[in-house]
């Protein structure tokens, strides 16, 4: 995008400030866009108020910081309920655990149409504007009833269900029908796009055979997969930070000898944690010579614990954590260290680093961007090995790794032992392909390429 085809313009519920170091990849991807064509970052204001709307503007170089506020209604319904009671289970497969309240799916609609108030109040015509996520499904609907007709894009960051978890959501068909109001929809995989399409023939009677090319509701949108990445340099920076040294230091210590494995996540019930506890309480039963030898570093931050299906995943895990240690931990040896806590960077960055195997192991993830970090910071000469889930966007694209069914334990096990064993010749060659791949597709990549589509629309 050059600065001829007007500013930028994001959208998105968390916002990030172009002025302050970013904290997550795709932040310092979108400022770069934002400061090198001047635009606005619309999004919520992290406050609950009395009123949804009010709006704090603020200016950052080229970039206008819009932050609007929500009232503990609308927070409740729009974010906690239909986002994350109802889109967020049903589109990672649990149907089970969706909790539809016709007051959420208004507060939704009225959250989007507020946002899409004050952007409009904001815009130019040469404006293009990038949508981010399933808490803005409705933001083109809204813009395009407002009269707006600049290139509107949405990346979805989490998966597409099959066509029969979709049609299982209410109103899924007006869902869909908001789909179609952007020009662009970007989607994590191609399983992604296919899914989108067969939706659309199935559910929608669309006939297109084109994936990439959908027509429905008198619209076309184009549908491509745009796999996002992470900032490969500035993570492999964080090595160098006193942080990161001090960490790598103090754990390389007190685990001298010891092997390493690592897993990171969100503590979400789509990451799949309590399998991986229990892959870990097998490995130690099955495969003895990791007894004394081999440790679980798990770190789960908290997410979203207002919400009851989070605060169950959570005792689940503390009690396993619990029993397993207690099953087999020694004066001198814990097997598993559970941490519920946010580390910073610098220090996930060190603690990939000396990690034998990273084990990425979601039932469903749209991509999973730990699997790509761990990746960034190994070391070319002696690398770890990266175990992941077939059902993580980043297994399309990730083949070297080991790729694992993380419904099946006794295959994780064995997979996660051959990882512990691998000679060192295999360990390079799978890694100097699944860095050529993690560099190639950085967070840079990514953002460019989804904007260089919409501006060729
Ligand atoms: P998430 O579900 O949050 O993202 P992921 O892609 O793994 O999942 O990103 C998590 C990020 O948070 C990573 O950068 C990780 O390092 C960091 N993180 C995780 N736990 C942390 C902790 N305890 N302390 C500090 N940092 C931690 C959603 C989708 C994914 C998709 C991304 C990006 O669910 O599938 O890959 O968006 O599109």
């Amino acid at each position: 995008m050059d600065s001829k085809t007007g500013r930028l313009i994001v959208v998105s519920n968390r916002m990030g400030d172009p002025g302050k170091p970013a904290q997550g990849g795709m932040a310092v991807a979108l400022n770069q866009a934002l400061n090198a064509v001047g635009g606005v970052w619309l999004g919520w204001s992290g406050e609950i108020t009395e009123r949804t709307g009010a709006v704090r503007l603020s200016k950052s170089g080229p970039v206008q910081l819009a932050a609007m506020d929500i009232s503990q209604q609308d927070y409740d319904g729009y974010y906690l309920g239909y986002s994350n009671s109802v889109l967020w289970p049903a589109f990672h497969h649990r149907l089970d655990l969706i909790d539809t309240q016709p007051e959420h799916f208004a507060a939704y609609r009225r959250v989007n149409r507020a946002f899409a108030q004050k952007l409009v109040k904001l815009l130019e015509p040469e404006d293009t504007i990038w949508v981010h996520d399933y808490h803005m499904l409705f933001m083109a609907m809204e813009l395009r009833s407002m009269g707006v007709e600049n290139k509107i894009g949405f990346f979805l960051h989490i998966p597409l269900p099959p066509s029969q978890i979709m049609a299982a959501i209410p109103n899924n068909e007006l869902l869909m029908r908001a789909f179609t109001h952007f020009d662009l929809v970007g989607f994590q995989t191609h399983a992604d796009v296919m899914n989108f399409h067969l939706y659309a023939q199935r559910v929608l009677g669309v006939e297109d055979d084109d994936p990439n090319h959908i027509t429905a509701f008198g619209r076309t949108v184009r549908a491509q997969a745009f796999p996002i990445g992470v900032d490969v340099d500035q993570f492999r920076a964080l090595l160098e930070t006193d942080q990161a040294k001090e960490l790598v230091g103090r754990i390389g210590g007190s685990t001298a000898g010891r092997v390493l494995i690592t897993g990171v996540d969100r503590l979400d019930y789509s990451k799949g944690l309590p399998e991986r506890l229990k892959v870990f309480d097998r490995l130690i039963e099955k495969y003895p010579e990791n007894h004394r030898l081999t440790t679980l570093v798990q770190i789960a931050s908290p997410t979203r614990e207002s919400v009851e299906a989070y605060a169950d995943i959570r005792k689940e895990l503390e009690g396993l954590s619990g029993s397993i240690n207690g099953k087999h931990a020694r004066i001198d040896w814990t097997p598993i260290r559970y941490i519920h806590r946010n580390v910073p960077r610098a220090r996930l960055a060190g603690l990939f680093s000396i990690s034998r195997v990273g084990l990425v192991t979601p039932l469903r993830d749209g991509m999973n961007l730990v699997a790509k970090e761990y990746v960034a910071v190994q070391d070319d000469d002696d690398p770890g090995v990266l175990v992941l889930s077939q059902f993580a966007g980043a297994a399309e694209e990730m083949e070297e790794a080991l790729i694992v069914n993380p419904h099946d334990i006794e295959q994780t096990v064995d997979t996660v032992q051959r990882a512990l064993v691998m000679p060192q010749s295999e360990r390079r060659e799978r890694q100097a392909a699944l860095k050529k791949r993690v560099e190639d597709g950085n967070v840079e990549a990514w953002c460019a390429s989804f904007l260089a589509r919409l501006q060729s629309i």
